[in-house]
Formats: structure tokens, C-alpha cells, sequence
């Protein structure tokens, strides 16, 4: 192999129901990563795949009176299944593993032999409480109050023969592990891992079954079947071919990088590195566990009836538009609040006003003013080539140009505005590769963005249309400015690329930039597109959506998905995620009087609420109740806001904060009551 190898991979996914946007996150976030390392050169291996085995699959098979293989075959390969969906999203995985795979069930027995064998795996008797839907054993200390840890569930007893792996005896190894190195990002959770887990001691860790029968049976005692996150975890290495002939990669491509939500961060950062060490393969180059994406503040839920389908918001928006606005709106490493709303708004502004618009205008200008190609001399001026040679000299580093001269003069003034675009876009690949490198697809976004807002105020500040009112004394200032637009757009598209494949195509066919010209090299040479360059209008990249008709739209599918008549997503409840006191005390909470409530208009769900909070200047929140009241009903009653919450805006109208309400279920139906507290308690009074 000529090229330098990366590999990296998504968790295997269970398929007990259709994959929902959660999962499409994780693996369009792991597919960007793996698209950005091969623009930058790498030989890339990308895996995902499904975790097929364990007694949760079984029981599910059970209600759809299907085997297991059935069942499984028919959320994995069927029409609508997730192979179909990540071809629908353009995940560029070069393999896709189920655990139900012959090779693979075949190597986890190799394995499973081989850690007998070295003594870390050895038979007893397992007493404990046992959690069915994680499929985890948990001791008596370990239960949140006498719940699962993880999901929250009911755990019950359970006592069987086992075999178990000798987990405590790598305590040390993962403790120094996890705090002298980088192996887990981000930072945060190391300390949990350490305080949670790694503190109170490390148990041995059941890894086989007698209950129940979907699994990989251990070949030397039948009736035992592994246990399935062993069963998972080494997944990542079977897909290589490490104990099976199936592949010959493991020794280019191992250890790669595991990209996992922060749920199972346990298990790939304490349990997966211990099995790695027992078995005498490399751990993994590192494990990045990324946040959750949250609906109305919790983990999206069947209970709640919440119902987000990344088949629906690809076929309506646009797969690149929900690529981007999945990685433009959430920092990976934390959780971000999903909502309709955000990402219309994300698609009208950056794409359909800020990029889009760049686009078109840039290419309707060069064609109106110049008949659609630039004419020679309108490149890079002397003193904008050498600005280019020094960044290309210094790849490492910012580099800053100053043209010289006095304000005022018209062609220093203009160099200087030049010179502003020129150096952001020159220094643009360095500052996305640092985000990338340091799993921060959010920011390496804001950084091509500050870029195309900048082109666009530069369109605004150098007003062509201003300068093709003479075209004998502007035409050579009027092409070089539509030259630099066309060159930043071009270095933004390349950038782009890994989030946005198919319609950075469209970009560089309407802006004339050929395949040379969309490398990473050239993402890092400005001046690289010919001064002749021939552009060609085509239609808008993102058209402008429709708020209104689309929320609209997305509701009536909501509810017909939640009437059984549509795709249903389910997700599964998690444990509400707890905060330390400190973090709870930051949240600002305070009586509130309602000085006035109306309805938003076109809007079915929001009332905008004017309150008195006690600093004298009133306070717009907006709230998503309209169902329950009536906003006539509302005026001069006293009520709970948090008012420390980031503003945000609702149909374009801003919120500052958010009314606090009780949400809860009758026949089925939710209601939800505002929190109304005694009228005699002063607006602005804290709660604590
Ligand atoms: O845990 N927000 O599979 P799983 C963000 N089979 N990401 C989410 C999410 C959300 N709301 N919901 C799910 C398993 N995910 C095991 C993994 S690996 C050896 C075995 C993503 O189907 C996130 O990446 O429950 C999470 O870790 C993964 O889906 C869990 O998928």
C-alpha cells in the first residue's frame, strides 16, 4: 500500500428497530471523518455494521413471531433497512460487518478459546442482578436506585454458571491507561470513567449465558453462549481479518480510531482496551465518545412518542442538508437539542443564503459582466502571490500580510480588502485541520463559513454592480474581485466536500473548478484556479424552505407515524443523565407575571409570552403550549422561567429562556400544566 492507512469505525448498531437520526449522526459524523482523511491522502478502511446476537434480539424476534436470523435480516438487508439507509445518507463505509456473519462468529470462538487458554477467562458461578435490555450483570452497588445503571430499567436476580473474564486484573493497565494519555476524548470523560468505574474496582465481567440461546456458542461447552458486548467489541478487529482468512488487513490497519456515543464510552475505554491487552493485540489508536442528540431537552424516546426518521428529513431536505446541519449544529463531543425548527433554519441561513448565495450571485455576475468566463490578468496581484507562497511555506501556522500605503488612496484601500478575503481563505485548510484532527467537525464549519460571510460582505463592500457601470475604467478591478470569489468558493468547496459529496459537485461544475482543483493540496493554494476560468449558472444549491408548510408538513407525518401508519422510530429510554450540584446550581430559576400572551402568528404550537421578571426590562419567552392554553387565560398569573438559558429563536422571533411546566400522560394523551405558584411571590423572586 502506497498510501498512509487509517482506520476508523461507528459502534455496530442493534438492530431491534429501525435506526433513527442518533444513529445517522454517529455514522454521517464518522463518515466525514473518514471522507476528510481520504481528501487528505489516507489509504481509509470504514466500518460499520450491526450487532445482531443476545437475548433483547431474541425476545424481539419472539413478539414478531420471526426466528432471530429473520428478524435481523429484516431490519439490516430489507428494503428501508439500515443498509439502505446509509446508501440513502452516502456513508462511504468500505465494509459492513454483522455479527451474525459466519467469519465472524467463527473468529469470536477462536477468541474466546484463546483467552481460556491464557487464564483471563475462567468458569464459576455468577449471583447478580441482571438488566434483560442491556444485556449487562450488575452487582448490588452498582444499581441507581435498585435500577440499571444505564437504562434505568427493572433489573431482576440471576444466578447461572458462567465463565468470566479476569477484568480486575487490568485495573491498573486502564487506570494509567485512561489518565496518562489520550486514549479517550474528549477529557471530560476520563473523570467519570476513573471516578465511576475504575475507583470503586473492577470486577471480573461475566461473558457467557446459559438462559438463552442467540449467540455465539463457546465451541469447548456448547451450552454457554458469549456474551454479546464481547461478542461486539472485537468486531472492530474481525472486519480485518484478525482470526479468520476472510481478510488479510489487521496488520496495515490496526488499531484504528472507535468513534461511539458517550453511553457505551464504558465499554470502549475500560472493557474493550482489557480484551485487547488479554488477547495481545494493539488498543485501539483512541475512543471518542460523542454527546447525544436530545428532543425537548431528553434523550429522544418511544415513551414520549417523539419520532425523528432520517429517511423522512433526507427525502424532504436533502441528504447533504441534513449531513450538514447534523455536524453545522451540534459541537461533537456534547449533547445538542434536535428540533424542526433548528434545522430549517440552519438550511435557510447557511446554505440557502450564505453559501448558496455566494454561488449565485458570484457565477451571475461573471456571466452578465463577462459573458461567463474571466478575463487573462484578473488572478492573483504580485503582492497576493507572495502572501500565497508565504502560507504555503508555513503550513503550520496563521500567516498575517500587511499592504502597505495610505488609507484613502483607492488602490490601497483596496488591496487592503482584498488582502482581508485572500488571507482567510490562504489560511483556512490549517485552521479546518486542526478541527478536524481534534474530532471538531462543528468548528471546522464555522471556520469555512467565517469565510463564505466574509465573501459575501466582500460582494457587498466592492458593489460590482457599481463597477460595471464603466466597464472601460473598472472591468480589470470588477474581474479580479469576481476572481477572488470564485477562488474562496472554491477553497470553501473543498472543504466542504467530506460533509456536503454531492452537491460540492454541482458547486465546482457552476464555479468551472475541474478535479485537479478540488484536492487538498489545492485547498491550500490560493491562486490556484486559472484566471480564464469559465463559470456555468446552474440551478440554486439549497433552495430557501418554507418554514411554515414544512413544519407543518413534518408534524402531520409525526402524527401519522405515531397513529402506526408511517415509519416509526423508536429509540430507547435512557437513564435521565444526573448533574452534579454545582451544574444545577448555575440554572437560573425565577418567578415570572405574565404581562401579556398571544398567539405567533402561522404558527399552530407557540404563544409568545411578555413577563415581568423583576429587572424592570420585560422578558419574551416563547412557548410551545398553545395546545393547552388559551393565551386570554394567562394574563397576571405567576409563573417559573429559567432565564439563563442562551436566547434562541422560535419563527424568527427570539426567546429569552423557558417556561417550566408539568408534562404528563392521560389515556394516552399528553397534557402539560404550567408551574403556577403563589400570586403573592414577587416577579424576579429566585428559586432555589
Ligand atoms: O449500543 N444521539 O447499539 P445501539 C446521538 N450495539 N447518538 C445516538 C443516539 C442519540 N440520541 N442514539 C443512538 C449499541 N446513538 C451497541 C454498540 S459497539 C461494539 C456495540 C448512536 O443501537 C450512538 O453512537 O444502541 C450510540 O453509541 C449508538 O448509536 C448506540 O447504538
Amino acid at each position: 500500500m502506497s498510501k498512509k492507512p487509517y482506520y476508523i469505525t461507528t459502534p455496530i448498531y442493534y438492530p431491534s428497530a429501525k435506526l433513527h437520526i442518533g444513529h445517522a449522526y454517529c455514522t454521517v459524523a464518522t463518515d466525514v471523518l473518514a471522507r476528510y482523511k481520504r481528501l487528505q491522502g489516507y489509504e481509509v478502511m470504514f466500518l460499520t455494521g450491526t450487532d445482531e446476537h443476545g437475548q433483547k434480539i431474541e425476545k424481539k424476534a419472539q413478539e414478531a413471531g420471526m426466528t432471530p436470523q429473520e428478524f435481523v435480516d429484516s431490519i439490516v438487508e430489507a428494503p428501508g433497512g439500515v443498509k439502505d439507509l446509509w446508501k440513502l445518507m452516502n456513508i462511504s463505509n468500505t465494509r459492513f460487518i454483522r455479527t451474525t456473519d459466519d467469519y465472524h462468529v467463527k473468529s469470536i470462538q477462536k477468541i474466546f478459546r484463546k483467552m481460556y487458554d491464557n487464564g483471563d477467562i475462567y468458569k464459576g458461578a455468577y449471583k447478580g442482578k441482571y438488566c434483560t435490555d442491556c444485556e449487562a450483570f450488575w452487582t448490588e452497588t452498582q444499581l441507581k436506585d435498585g435500577k440499571c445503571p444505564d437504562c434505568g430499567r427493572e433489573v431482576h436476580d440471576a444466578e447461572e454458571e458462567a465463565y468470566f473474564f479476569r477484568l480486575s486484573k487490568y485495573a491498573d493497565r486502564i487506570r494509567e491507561l485512561l489518565t496518562t494519555t489520550d486514549f479517550l476524548e474528549p477529557k471530560s470523560r476520563v473523570n467519570e470513567m476513573v471516578k465511576n468505574f475504575i475507583d470503586p474496582g473492577l470486577e471480573d465481567l461475566c461473558v457467557s449465558r446459559t438462559s438463552f440461546t442467540w449467540g455465539v456458542p463457546v465451541d469447548f461447552d456448547p451450552k454457554h453462549v458469549t456474551y454479546v458486548w464481547l461478542d461486539a467489541l472485537f468486531n472492530y478487529v474481525t472486519a480485518l481479518g484478525y482470526q479468520n482468512d476472510k481478510y488479510d488487513d489487521f496488520d496495515a490497519f490496526w488499531p484504528g480510531v472507535n468513534i461511539v456515543g458517550k453511553e457505551i464510552v464504558r465499554f470502549h475505554s475500560i472493557i474493550w482496551p482489557a480484551f485487547c491487552m488479554s488477547v495481545g493485540i494493539p488498543i485501539p489508536q483512541k475512543v471518542f465518545g460523542h454527546g447525544w442528540l436530545l428532543l425537548d431537552g431528553g434523550k429522544m424516546s418511544k415513551s414520549k412518542g417523539n419520532v425523528v426518521d432520517p429517511y423522512l428529513l433526507s427525502e424532504k431536505f436533502g441528504v447533504d442538508a441534513l449531513r450538514f446541519f447534523l455536524l453545522r449544529s451540534f459541537p461533537f463531543g456534547s449533547d445538542g437539542n434536535f428540533s424542526n425548527e433548528l434545522l430549517i433554519q440552519t438550511i435557510n441561513v447557511d446554505l440557502a443564503n450564505d453559501l448558496g448565495n455566494l454561488v449565485s450571485r458570484t457565477t451571475a455576475m461573471a456571466e452578465k459582466y463577462f459573458g461567463a468566463a474571466l478575463p487573462a490578468g484578473c488572478g492573483p496581484t504580485a503582492e497576493e502571490k507572495e502572501f500565497s507562497r508565504l502560507t504555503a511555506e508555513k503550513p503550520d501556522c496563521d500567516v498575517g500580510f500587511s499592504v502597505r500605503g495610505d488609507a484613502g488612496d483607492p488602490r490601497v484601500d483596496a488591496a487592503r480588502c482584498d488582502m482581508e478575503l485572500v488571507s482567510m481563505a490562504a489560511n483556512l485548510r490549517k485552521k479546518y485541520e486542526t478541527d478536524m484532527e481534534h474530532f471538531a467537525p462543528h468548528k471546522a464549519l464555522e471556520e469555512v463559513f467565517a469565510v463564505i460571510q466574509r465573501a459575501n460582505k466582500y460582494i457587498d463592500e466592492n458593489a460590482p454592480w457599481t463597477l460595471a457601470k464603466d466597464m472601460d475604467a473598472n472591468g480589470p478591478r470588477l474581474a479580479h474581485v469576481l476572481y477572488n470569489l470564485l477562488e474562496a468558493t472554491r477553497i470553501c468547496g473543498v472543504l466542504l466536500t467530506p460533509f456536503m459529496p454531492e452537491t460540492m459537485e454541482k458547486l465546482f461544475a457552476q464555479i468551472g473548478a475541474g478535479a485537479e482543483l478540488q484536492i487538498w493540496e489545492a485547498a491550500g493554494h490560493w491562486g490556484a484556479l486559472p484566471e480564464t476560468v469559465a463559470v456555468h449558472r446552474g440551478d440554486a444549491l439549497f433552495p430557501r424552505v418554507d418554514a411554515d408548510a414544512a413544519i407543518a408538513e413534518l408534524e402531520e407525518a409525526a402524527k401519522a407515524a405515531k397513529a402506526g401508519s408511517g415509519p416509526v422510530v423508536e429509540t430507547e429510554p435512557q437513564a435521565e443523565e444526573s448533574v452534579d450540584f454545582d451544574t444545577f446550581c448555575k440554572s437560573d430559576f425565577r418567578a415570572v407575571k405574565v404581562l401579556s400572551c398571544e398567539r405567533v402568528k402561522k404558527s399552530e404550537k407557540l404563544l409568545k409570552f411578555t413577563l415581568d421578571d423583576g429587572t424592570g426590562t420585560p422578558r419574551q419567552i416563547l412557548s410551545g403550549i398553545a395546545k393547552w392554553y388559551a393565551p386570554e387565560d394567562l394574563a397576571g398569573k405567576t409563573l417559573v422561567a429559567i432565564v439563563n438559558l442562551p436566547p434562541r429563536k422560535m419563527m424568527g422571533q427570539e426567546s429569552q429562556g423557558m417556561l417550566i411546566s408539568a408534562v404528563h400522560t392521560v389515556d394516552g394523551e399528553e397534557m402539560l400544566n404550567l408551574l403556577m405558584v403563589d400570586d403573592k411571590i414577587p416577579a424576579g423572586a429566585k428559586l432555589c
